[in-house]
C-alpha cells in the first residue's frame, strides 16, 4: 500500500512539473461564481447572476454591496432566533410567525440550485448529469483529476490515514450526550426517515443512488419499487400485509412476503419480517417505526374508506400514501427540524407561504447532503429498555426486542435515552466508526471539495485556521500536522470536528449546510405545490386535517394500547410530572 502510494506521489510531482496546473485547481472564481479552464493556463471565471463582476467574481455590485453591508451574520440571526423567549412567544401568536417563516424558507432556498447541477462525473452541466437521476448531484463540481494535490494545491501530497484519523478525532472516548437533549426517539426517526432517500449504490462506485425518489416518497414504508409495493400490499381496503401477535399489529414475516431483507444467515425465519427498506431489521429502533407507519397506513385507510366506500384499493393507497407522505413532512419540520434547531420561532408546515413566490417543486438529492446527515455520535453505548441494559450485540438485527418488549414500551425508552452530541468529534462508538471511515473514503474517491469551498459556497466565511475551527487545541495542532494546511480539509472531517455552538448539537456548519437542504427536500415536494395542496388530494377535508394536524404523539399514541412519553428529547422536570393523557385529548 505504501509503495502504491508512493510511485503516485512520483507520478503527481512528474505531471505537475512537466504541464501547467489547472488553474481551477486554486478555486479562483469566488462567490459561486463557475470556473472555466480555456488553454492550459488560462481560465475565465462566469460571475453571471452571482451578484458580483472582475476576473474573480469579487467585486460586489451596488445591490450587492448594500445587501451585504445589513445582512446579519448567521451567528447574529442564530443567536437571536435561539434567545428573547419573551418575544418569539409573541411573535409565534401572529402572522409575523408566518412572514418569518416564508424568509427562511426563501433564503435556504435560494443555496440549492435547481434545476441540479454537477454530479461525481461530471464537473460542468451535462444533459446527462440532469436527466440520469441514479446519480446524486453535487452542489460543487469534483476537484479537478489533474490537480497537483489531492484537495487541488494546498495541504500535504497524501491525505492523512482514514484509520488513523478516525481513531484519533471521532472514535468516543466517554459517551457525551448532546445537550439540547436529543434522544433516541430522535436518533432512529433520523435513521428510518433518511433511508428513503439515501440509499447509496455501493456496487457502482462514484455518487450512485437507489432511491430514484430524491425526497419524501415514504420508500422505506412502500419500497424502493413497484414490485416490492405490490407483494407489501394486501390488495384489500388499500392496506399493507401484516401479522397479528397478541392481537397486535407487526409487519409480515418474510416467510409469506418473500420481498430482499438483509439478515444474518442464521436468523430463523419466524423472526425474519419483511419491510419496505431492505435493511430495516439491523436495528429495533428501525423496525419499531416500520411498525408505527405500518398500523398508521392501515388506519387511515379505515378512515379513508369509511368516507369513501366505492373506492377501490388502488385509490384508497395511493391518497393513503399522500396522506402518509404529508404527515411525515408535518412532523418532520415541526418537531424534528424544530427541536434540531433549538429556536423559539415555532416553524411552520403550511405549503401556502410559498405560492406567491418563485419556488420549484422539484427535488434532488446531493451527495454533499447525504454526507453530512451521517450523524453516528447520536448512537448510545448501550440501549436501556424497561430496566434492561441491551449491548449492542444483543441489539442488532433482533426482531425479538420489537414483539418482546412492544412499540409502547420502546418508544417510553428511547424517548427518555439521551442520544450523543454530533458534533465536537470524538463521540463516535467504536462498532459504528467504520461507518466514518467509508464515507472519508467515499469523499475522497468522488473527488470532494475541501470543507472551506464549502463553507464559502454556503456564505460562510472560510477559516483560517485549525485553531479557528476547533478550540481543543491538541486535536487542532494533530489536523494541521496531518492535513498542512485548514485549506485541504476534507468535507466531513470538517463538519463533524468544528466546534460545536454553546449547548448545541453541532457547529455552525451543519446548519448552515444542512437547512437549505433539508426545507427544499421538505417544501419542494408535489403535495405541497398549488396544484395538490388541497383536500382532494387527500381524499377531503379528513385526510388534509390528518396532515395538517399530525403529531408524533398522535402517530404513536393512535397506534397503541397505552399512550407512552414520546418526544424528541428527554423529559424536562416537568414532563416527568406530567400524567399521561387519555387518547381522547390528542
Ligand atoms: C433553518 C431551520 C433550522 C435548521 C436547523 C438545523 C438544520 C441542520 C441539519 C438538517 C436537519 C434536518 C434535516 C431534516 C430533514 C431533511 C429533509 C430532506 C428531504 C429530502 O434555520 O433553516
Amino acid at each position: 500500500m505504501k509503495e502504491v502510494s508512493f510511485i503516485w506521489v512520483l507520478l503527481m510531482l512528474l505531471r505537475s512539473s512537466s504541464s501547467a496546473v489547472n488553474p481551477c485547481c486554486y478555486y479562483p472564481c469566488e462567490n459561486s461564481g463557475v470556473c472555466v479552464r480555456f488553454g492550459p493556463e488560462d481560465y475565465k471565471c462566469d460571475c453571471t447572476r452571482t451578484g458580483f463582476n472582475g476576473q474573480n467574481c469579487t467585486n460586489p455590485e451596488f445591490w450587492t454591496r448594500i445587501y451585504l453591508m445589513l445582512k446579519p451574520s448567521p451567528t447574529v440571526v442564530h443567536f437571536i432566533l435561539t434567545h428573547f423567549k419573551w418575544f418569539w412567544d409573541l411573535v409565534n401568536k401572529t402572522f409575523l410567525r408566518g412572514t418569518i417563516m416564508r424568509i427562511v424558507l426563501t433564503v435556504r432556498n435560494e443555496l440549492v440550485p435547481t434545476p441540479p447541477t454537477y454530479n461525481t462525473k461530471y464537473g460542468y452541466l451535462s444533459w446527462e448529469s440532469y436527466q440520469n437521476t441514479s446519480y446524486y448531484t453535487r452542489l460543487l463540481p469534483p476537484v479537478p483529476e489533474d490537480c497537483p494535490l489531492p484537495m487541488g494545491t494546498k495541504g500535504k501530497l497524501v491525505l492523512p490515514d482514514v484509520i488513523m484519523l478516525t481513531e484519533r478525532f471521532l472514535k468516543r472516548q466517554k459517551f457525551r450526550p448532546d445537550p439540547q437533549g436529543t434522544n433516541l426517539m430522535f436518533a432512529f426517526m433520523a435513521q428510518h426517515f433518511t433511508h428513503q432517500f439515501f440509499k447509496t449504490s455501493h456496487k457502482s462506485k462514484g455518487g450512485f443512488t437507489k432511491a430514484l425518489g430524491h425526497g419524501v416518497d415514504a420508500s422505506n414504508i412502500y419500497g424502493e419499487d413497484l414490485k416490492r409495493q405490490h407483494q407489501l400490499r394486501l390488495h384489500e381496503d388499500g392496506k399493507l400485509k401484516y401479522q397479528l401477535i397478541s392481537g397486535e399489529m407487526y409487519p409480515p414475516k418474510v416467510s409469506e412476503v418473500p420481498v430482499h431483507m438483509v439478515y444474518p444467515e442464521d436468523l430463523p425465519a419466524e423472526q425474519r419480517l419483511a419491510i419496505g427498506q431492505e435493511m430495516f431489521g439491523l436495528l429495533p429502533g428501525l423496525s419499531m417505526y416500520a411498525t408505527i407507519w405500518l398500523r398508521e397506513h392501515n388506519r387511515v385507510c379505515d378512515v379513508l374508506k369509511a368516507e369513501h366506500p366505492t373506492w377501490d384499493d388502488e385509490q384508497l393507497f395511493q391518497t393513503t400514501r399522500l396522506i402518509i407522505i404529508g404527515e411525515i413532512i408535518n412532523i418532520i419540520i415541526e418537531e424534528y427540524v424544530q427541536h434540531l434547531s433549538g429556536y423559539n420561532l415555532k416553524l411552520t408546515y403550511d405549503p401556502s407561504l410559498l405560492f406567491n413566490v418563485r419556488f420549484q417543486y422539484t427535488n434532488r438529492i446531493a451527495l454533499e447532503f447525504c454526507h453530512l446527515y451521517h450523524w453516528h455520535p447520536l448512537m448510545p453505548d448501550s440501549f436501556l429498555i424497561d430496566g434492561d441494559e441491551i449491548p449492542y450485540s444483543q441489539f442488532l438485527y433482533n426482531t425479538t426486542v420489537l414483539v418482546h418488549y412492544g412499540v409502547e414500551k420502546l418508544v417510553d425508552a428511547f424517548s427518555r435515552q439521551p442520544a450523543g452530541q454530533i458534533g465536537g468529534g470524538r463521540n463516535i462508538h467504536e462498532l459504528v466508526l467504520r461507518v466514518a471511515q467509508t464515507i472519508i473514503t467515499e469523499g475522497r474517491s468522488a473527488r470532494l471539495q475541501p470543507f472551506n469551498q464549502y463553507r464559502k459556497k454556503f456564505n460562510l466565511k472560510p477559516y483560517a485556521s485549525f485553531s479557528e475551527l476547533t478550540d481543543d487545541t491538541e486535536m487542532a495542532h494533530g489536523l494541521e500536522e496531518l492535513y498542512g494546511d485548514i485549506d485541504a480539509l476534507e468535507f466531513y472531517p470538517g463538519l463533524m470536528l468544528e466546534k460545536t455552538r454553546p449547548n448545541s448539537i453541532f457547529g455552525e456548519s451543519m446548519v448552515e449546510m444542512g437547512a437549505p437542504f433539508s426545507l427544499k427536500g421538505l417544501f419542494g415536494n408535489p403535495i405541497n405545490s398549488p396544484e395538490y395542496w388541497k383536500p382532494s388530494t387527500f381524499g377531503g377535508e379528513t385526510g388534509f386535517s390528518i396532515v395538517k394536524t399530525s403529531t408524533l404523539k398522535k402517530l404513536v399514541c393512535l397506534n397503541t394500547k397505552w399512550c407512552p412519553y414520546v418526544d424528541f428529547h428527554v423529559p424536562g422536570k416537568e414532563e416527568e410530572a406530567e400524567p399521561r393523557k387519555p387518547l381522547m385529548e390528542l
